[in-house]
């Protein structure tokens, strides 16, 4: 990485020659263009201008958010297109407490998220309360830790924030900078040059011996991965691996497309789904092995808790288990690529699955069928797992959600960036939606923040401009971010934002009736969606049917501004529909 142009240009003395030192603003700049950012986000307040400056001279180019709840979003998609940390920049007080949630969501969803936040000098604070809290205290249960940044190290500190924020799991790490220290001079240290380190999977011994065996002598194996696989970019890995010995592999709704999802061997993202958990369980009761890959359980439902027994297990992680969700006879903490290139060690299961059930005298379909409708037999129980799930998320005759997320399909490129926000549309776009590679559907769904996709759509696209992205938000959802269709506007940014227009806080709904409750709380007046749109100064369409869905997102995709289709539906149609 080139050193940054600015560093030291700020206050430089007019006699020719001399170099004035760096001040702290620019030694943090210096420091996070190293590690790779090229994108901050934020709002500005007065406190901060010094660190905005020195990051446009380094190379950071600074993105206005209209909440920074959102600037923090933006942050995570950004990440998701380069891999660098995302970086949030926020004022003091209310600023960077606005970014309390989206600091929560990088905590369960193992985002690495910097908050650079201003905060007043020591001395300060004593004689002064105007907008002061403890800002540290208050991001402390939803931040991996808090550095205030010292004078005489500045450079050292953000290096070991950024460190934090990038090591396993991977999460946000808050950075106070008090406004004098900001534009004081620095000596910087020598940067701490460390050698990355070989990705290390499991030492030899007894449990890595017993777990090969188990390997070898399996006959119906499945594989789960999770988003510690994204973490270690273990997806070539785990695709090849599955694919050298067809062994079937399930993900979590974020990894989804670690193995090409029109590949029959993948069985598709599941998590939030009682009506897929219901498809799996019988599956995964089958299994005499199942390989765990990465598999955070924090993105399911408690339906997984205890889905299978440990003596099934043999789980290769990013980090060692801090749940009660299951647990595993043989477990591996380490990188997963090589955990799982040791475990495998150019050797594969016995059999997968139609092999075995094909052997000579099991007849296919003599044994009875399962409580999922599966029968043992035949084409074997994951073909009929993936069949039945297929079936089970198939859209019906009529228009609703699934005709639309099935036209959005179709009309959206394969390498598409889509958002999705968090309520019923989301669970059934994610149990339905067949990606082509990994982080092409984000979403939160450790934490399953609402408001969450506008943002990551425009950081991702900001990001990776030549993809088509798209946010596809709940009428809720996009309520309580609307403001940002300002920031899509501002940043040039030709998002497609689809709404789920059905006038209802839809997920809630549903709970809601299932209790026997009377309705209360959860509809929604109707907005006029394509006005607001226009009002922004974006293009505002409203579709009711599957080709007009289809021929929008076309033209939506040929702008060089935003586009916000809002898809009218019924909140009726997704009874019955995960
Ligand atoms: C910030 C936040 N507030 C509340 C919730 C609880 N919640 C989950 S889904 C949902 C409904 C979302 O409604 P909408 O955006 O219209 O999507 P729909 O369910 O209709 O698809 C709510 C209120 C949440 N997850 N996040």
């Amino acid at each position: 990485m080139t050193a940054p142009s600015g560093v030291g240009a700020v206050g430089a003395p007019s006699g020719v020659g001399a170099v004035a030192a760096p001040s702290a603003a620019e030694l943090i700049a210096a420091r996070l263009a190293a590690a790779g950012v090229r994108h901050a986000f934020g709002m500005p307040g007065g406190e901060v201008l010094a660190m905005l400056d020195a990051l446009g001279r380094a190379g950071i180019a600074f993105h206005l958010c209209r909440h920074e709840n959102s600037g923090a979003f933006m942050a995570e998609g950004a990440h998701h297109m380069t891999g660098a940390p995302g970086l949030l920049l926020a004022t003091i007080g209310p600023g960077v407490l606005n970014a309390v949630n989206a600091a929560a969501n990088a905590c369960q969803d193992q985002v690495p998220l910097i908050i650079l936040s201003a905060c007043v000098d020591g001395a300060e604070a004593a004689v002064y309360t105007h907008q002061i809290v403890d800002q540290a205290g208050a991001l402390r249960a939803v931040t991996k830790g808090s550095f205030r940044i010292e004078d005489g190290a500045a450079d050292i500190i953000i290096d070991q924030a950024v460190a934090l924020a990038l090591a396993d799991p991977p999460g946000p790490v808050h950075v106070d900078l008090p406004v004098s220290l900001a534009t004081r001079a620095q000596t910087p240290r020598p940067h701490l040059r460390v050698a990355p380190t070989a990705p290390m999977g499991p030492a030899p011994g007894p449990m890595l011996d017993e777990a090969r065996a188990r390997l070898r002598a399996a006959r119906r194996p499945i594989m789960i991965a999770g988003v510690g696989a994204l973490h270690h970019r273990a997806e070539g890995a785990i695709a090849g691996l599955c694919l050298a010995h067809a062994i079937p592999l399930i993900t979590t709704y974020k990894a989804k497309g670690v193995l090409a999802e029109g590949d029959p061997l993948a069985l598709g993202g599941h998590g939030l789904s009682p009506a897929s958990d219901a498809i799996l369980a019988p599956l995964l009761a089958e299994a005499d092995l199942i390989i765990l890959a990465g598999y955070d359980p924090v993105e399911m439902r408690p339906g997984w808790r205890g889905l299978w027994s440990p003596d099934q297990a043999i789980e290769i992680s990013h980090i060692a288990p801090r749940h009660g969700m299951h647990s595993a006879a043989m477990a591996f903490v380490g990188d997963v690529g090589a955990g799982l290139a040791a475990l495998f060690d150019g050797a594969g299961p016995a059999a997968s699955w139609a092999a075995s059930w094909a052997a000579p005298g099991a007849a296919p379909g003599a044994a009875p069928g399962l409580a999922s409708g599966l029968v043992p037999g035949g084409d074997g129980l994951p073909a009929q797992a993936r069949a039945a799930l297929a079936a089970r998320f198939a859209p019906p005759a009529g228009w609703g959600p699934h005709a639309a997320f099935a036209a959005l399909r179709r009309a959206l490129p394969d390498d598409a960036v889509v958002t999705a926000d968090s309520g019923a549309h989301r669970i059934l776009l994610s149990q339905m939606w067949r990606a082509g590679a990994p982080r092409t559907l984000l979403q939160s769904s450790g934490f399953c923040t609402m408001g969450c996709a506008m943002g990551l759509a425009a950081g991702a696209k900001l990001a990776a401009p030549g993809r088509a992205v798209c946010a596809v938000m709940g009428d809720g959802g996009f309520e309580m971010v609307a403001g940002e269709l300002a920031s899509l506007r501002d940043l040039n940014l030709p998002v497609v934002v689809v709404v789920l227009a059905d006038g209802a806080l839809t997920l809630i709904d549903m709970k809601q009736a299932a209790m026997g409750l009377p309705g209360a709380g959860v509809a929604l007046g109707r907005t006029d969606f394509a006005a607001v749109a226009e009002g922004f100064g974006g293009v505002g369409r409203s579709v009711r049917d599957a080709p007009g869905l289809e021929a929008e997102i076309a033209a939506a995709l040929d702008r060089d501004r935003f586009t916000l289709i809002a898809v009218e539906i019924d909140k009726a149609a997704y009874a019955g529909a995960f």
